[in-house]
């Protein structure tokens, strides 16, 4: 086990039982081409706070195994096993020191990207997608990183009860710094009324494109994310995605902590995050504002462990594509393709039965499947 600590608030676990890995010491994360990591910091909230918990809830929402294996239905793919997945555990934060906090998420995300892997943030707050994006930006250059933010806020404000450094402000940031460009900034979800005029005017000058959902709901979703798309990959090398669970509508997601009435549906985007994640070249990606104390019978937990499966699955699609010369079907039926031939073999092999062949009671059932999986 890696030393310091794997996570901030124990137990010591790993999202869905993938392998720990140590970012101090390369050898245990070479191979990897995905690293998870905790950045458990709430320290930037304006309202209520709680999501210094998100990590630890994101990690193990699932009633299923914790055993580093999750087959996609749709995707045909098993994310956790197909790709080298790794957990780092959380970076050390402390939420009363921003600064310090910022500075360690930075470098965190950085040693993974230049790495070679994908950062994959487990938030905490949404103060962390500037140092989550800065430490991509960093690796691939400034300027090179698009970004796709779904939000139910715009988050780009400059200044926050006095504050540079607030969960309200991380777009700024970026933006000023140029490790962001305005214009190829992209956000998904907005709504409400937050922020006020000058702010948007400070957007507009900027180049954002900032898709608010009454455009959504007249457009509909995906005819907004293949504007999103075309503009995220004009001139950039790789495209960030961060994911503020409050994009969701808070009756589906009410573990949070500035809740916004009239957000997406969590199908809309699950399918949102898989198709991005399918067709564009995602270098990194965030997710935030999670926050337990405010949740109801896990329903945001769960939601944002399977916005990650969901991310890593079609990373893992993507590549075995680009690999085999495949192409992924969504229309395909879930058991075209699907194997006559295979399951021939096993009633064959005597594993299964064919037709006919009655069970009686009190036999043992054959060995398939994890132990306490479903059947
Ligand atoms: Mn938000």
């Amino acid at each position: 086990m890696p030393n310091p600590p794997l996570t901030v608030f124990g137990p010591h676990i790993t999202f869905l039982g993938v392998d720990a890995c140590d970012l101090d010491d390369p050898a245990t994360h070479a191979d990897a081409d995905v690293v998870i990591l905790g950045a458990p910091l709430d320290g930037g909230t304006t309202y209520r706070s709680g999501a210094r918990f998100g990590p630890s809830a994101i990690r193990q929402a699932c009633y299923l195994p914790q055993d580093g294996s999750r087959p996609s239905l749709a995707l045909r793919v098993d994310a956790l096993k197909d790709l080298k997945v790794y957990d780092a555990g959380d970076v050390a934060v402390y939420s009363g020191d921003m600064a310090q906090s910022v500075r360690g998420i930075e470098s965190a995300v950085f040693t993974i990207a230049s790495s070679g892997a994908v950062p994959v943030v487990l938030g905490g707050d949404h103060t962390i997608a500037w140092p989550d994006h800065t430490g991509v930006a960093r690796h691939f250059g400034f300027g090179k990183v698009s970004m796709i933010h779904f939000d139910a806020h715009a988050d780009t404000a400059d200044i926050q009860f006095g504050s540079l450094v607030a969960h309200g402000t991380p777009m700024r940031r970026l933006i000023e710094s140029g490790a962001l460009r305005g214009d190829r900034f992209l956000q998904v979800g907005l709504r409400g009324y937050w922020p006020d005029e000058p702010v948007l005017e400070w957007m507009a000058e900027h180049g954002l494109r900032s898709f608010e959902m009454t455009e959504i709901v007249e457009r509909g979703l995906d005819e907004c994310l293949t504007e999103a798309a075309g503009i995220a990959v004009d001139d950039c090398v790789g495209v960030f995605l961060s994911i503020d669970v409050d994009v969701v509508d808070p009756g589906s997601a009410p573990g949070t902590g500035t809740p916004e009435p009239g957000g997406l549906s969590p199908r809309q985007l699950l399918d949102a995050v898989r198709r991005l994640c399918y067709e564009l070249p995602v270098v990194g990606l965030d997710l935030v504002e999670v926050a337990p104390p405010f949740d109801h019978a896990d329903v945001t937990a769960l939601l944002g462990n399977r916005v990650v499966l969901e991310a890593l699955s079609a990373i893992a699609r993507r590549r075995k594509d680009q690999r085999d010369g495949t192409t992924w079907d969504p229309r395909q039926p879930l058991l075209h393709g699907r194997g006559a031939d295979e399951q021939l073999a096993r009633i064959a092999a005597g594993r299964v039965r064919g037709h006919g062949q009655p069970r009686s009671v009190g036999e043992p059932m054959p060995p398939e499947g994890p132990a306490g999986a479903p059947r």
